[in-house]
């Protein structure tokens, strides 16, 4: 494999690799079939950039691709510990502040291919960079879910580029200090979820889990726990797209309206929607942050390293 061209950054705290090249050949058609390709012939490419010892579980990587469509400026496929993500908001808040440290983006709006399609990006005079994300809905409302140790725990299943549960209430504050308890909670909540067979649309696994309580400082703080038990540092982009979708569903907040959702450390995203023109309860979510870089290099895979591919554990 060649060196990887990678630059990092982080988004309200949570981080993204955005590897620039050295990449699989994963050929040039939909978004979604690069994925199938690289999920299935070359995964040992995601482990060694997201595993140790280049990598952690926290971070997620943003692996950068021609588009498909000329329109737009880059297509993206995201991944982290565990395997792929259909669309990931703060590493589109990361990968816009990369393009741009590298140059190859200026202030304004750019369009990205994902996956699971089409989102827009605005990168603002003051840094900061909207994203528009994928159109989010509720799937379903108020559904019970029986945990062991815990009880029975009420959410909403919603969409926001990646599916959630989102809870209101948790079991003890939402700080850094208690993150071990809240990560324990959030995937015990995951597995019943499992167990019980709650799922998506179409038997589609509910991978990451949302709790929320109230706070001083914004309209809500969240914690989420992402596929491979790490919890995101940041409040989550498509976590907070979902969260607008359930708001609206509630009539809670208007087209328009602003929401701040606050993290786990305490940053946070600004948030709004607009209806999506043919409606049916899909909103269009818009969620804006900041991204700093932190690092550019290559990653290197020596054939005789034992852990060429990472550590998988
Ligand atoms: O910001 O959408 C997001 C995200 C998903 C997983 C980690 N961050």
């Amino acid at each position: 494999m060649l060196p990887m061209e990678f630059v990092d950054s982080h988004t309200a705290g949570e981080p993204t690799r955005v590897i620039l090249s050295g990449g699989p050949d994963l050929g040039s058609g939909p978004l979604s079939e690069r994925l199938r390709r690289l999920a299935t012939e070359h995964d040992a490419f995601r482990s060694a950039v997201i595993h140790e010892p280049r990598g952690s579980d926290v971070l997620v990587g943003a692996l950068l691709l021609e588009p498909q469509d000329r329109e737009c400026a880059a297509g993206v496929i995201y991944f982290n510990n565990t395997g792929y993500l259909g669309m990931c908001g703060h590493g589109t808040i990361g990968l816009v502040a990369t393009l741009a440290y590298l140059g190859r983006l200026g202030t304004g709006q750019h369009r990205i291919e994902t996956p699971v399609g089409t989102v827009r990006a605005t990168l603002h005079d003051n840094a900061e960079i909207s994203i528009e994300n994928v159109p989010s809905y509720r799937f379903r409302n108020r559904v019970q879910v029986l945990v062991p140790g815990v009880g029975a725990v009420c959410g909403d299943v919603a969409w926001g580029g990646n599916w959630f549960f989102l809870v209101e209430g948790a079991p003890v504050d939402i700080t850094p200090a208690n993150s071990d308890k809240l990560t324990e909670y959030a995937w015990s909540i995951r597995r019943a979820l499992q167990q019980q067979k709650i799922t998506g649309a179409e038997g589609a696994e509910i991978d990451h889990i949302e709790i929320s309580e109230p706070s001083a400082d914004a309209d809500s703080r969240n914690f989420v726990l992402c596929p491979g038990k790490a919890y995101d540092r940041s409040p989550c982009g498509t976590g907070t797209s979902a969260k607008l979708a359930c708001l609206a569903a509630d009539g809670k907040l208007a087209p328009g309206q602003i929401w701040r959702q606050e993290g786990i450390l305490g940053t946070a995203f600004t948030g709004s929607y607009r209806l999506q023109d043919s409606s049916g309860g899909r909103i269009v979510p818009s969620i804006t942050g900041r991204a700093y870089v932190t690092a550019k290099g290559y990653l290197l895979l020596q054939p005789e390293d034992p852990f060429r591919d990472g550590i998988r554990i």
